[in-house]
């Protein structure tokens, strides 16, 4: 088998400025936990993300579950991300075509071209929505993760789906950085493959998330990346979970490269 390159050495292979930092990320804090942290309230939010901010390589946020948004909401997160150094993910999993992604990538009450360094995109319109999103985000220096697979139970992502998703990225790779996926998808060392329905336990909850473990995730199926929601933001102390999951991901990733 080809040996398997670290973080650091896959920074180096990138020609997008988003994944090449990512990886650098990942490689200085040894972290390749992305927290989702799907709160409710600006202040929670922005507190847990401050506290846990050194363990994680990246915050994904869903701004339109904020209750108390307010337009500095971008500018206190990148605050927070410089701090801390990480990455901003706004999980908006652009669906529509071009023209109409672009008007909500940059547009709306949220403006996520201006805070988002990373956005998604299912790819059920086509490319015309990966071409919306690049015309919005690239001269703002954003990036984009295609969603190939899900991870709740009875999705409609078929294994034809997801390697029709792998294509799109590697027809536009100056402005996709990877996939969200259940598992390594794509060989291009630049790509970055990001999983959520990530606990320490396997399990799943009442509406149909499937939960599998660190190590089955970044050792077994070669992922690189966990998100991890609940699992850090229901737990009674958040940062000593946030380090749990930084180490299971990270020791995991460790043991794939001395394999
Ligand atoms: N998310 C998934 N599964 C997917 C995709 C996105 O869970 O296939 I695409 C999001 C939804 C939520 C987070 O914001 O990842 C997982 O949260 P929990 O760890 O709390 O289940």
């Amino acid at each position: 088998a080809k040996k398997e390159l670290s973080f650091g050495e896959r920074a180096q292979l990138c020609s997008n400025a988003v994944s090449r930092r990512l990886f650098e990320v990942m490689e200085a804090k040894q972290s390749n936990l992305v927290l989702s942290a799907d709160l409710t309230q600006t202040l929670q939010l922005l507190q847990l993300v401050d506290k846990t901010g050194p363990h994680i390589c990246a915050v994904k946020t869903h701004v339109d579950i904020i209750e108390d948004f307010t337009s500095d909401f971008g500018a206190r997160l990148a605050e927070l991300a410089e701090k801390h150094n990480f990455l901003i993910f706004e999980d908006r999993k652009f669906a529509d075509i071009g023209h109409t992604v672009s008007l909500q990538y940059e547009g709306g009450l949220y403006k996520i071209s201006d805070w988002a360094d990373i956005v998604n995109a299912h790819t059920v319109p086509g490319s015309g929505v990966v071409q919306g999103l690049k015309q919005v985000g690239q001269p703002k220096g954003g990036a984009c993760l295609l969603i190939a697979e899900m991870s709740s139970a009875g999705n409609l992502a078929t294994p034809d789906y997801a390697k029709a998703t792998v294509k799109m990225a590697e027809e536009h790779k100056d402005f996709v950085i990877g996939f969200i996926c259940q598992s390594k998808l794509a060989s291009d060392p630049a790509f970055l493959h990001m999983t959520p329905g990530v606990q320490l336990q396997e399990g799943k909850d009442s509406l149909g998330q499937q939960y599998l473990t660190p190590n089955e995730v970044i050792a077994k199926r070669h992922s690189d990346i966990i998100i991890v929601g609940r699992g850090i933001t229901k737990a009674e102390d958040p940062v000593a979970v946030a380090k749990k999951y930084q180490e299971a991901g990270y020791s995991a990733y460790l043991s794939r490269l001395s394999q």
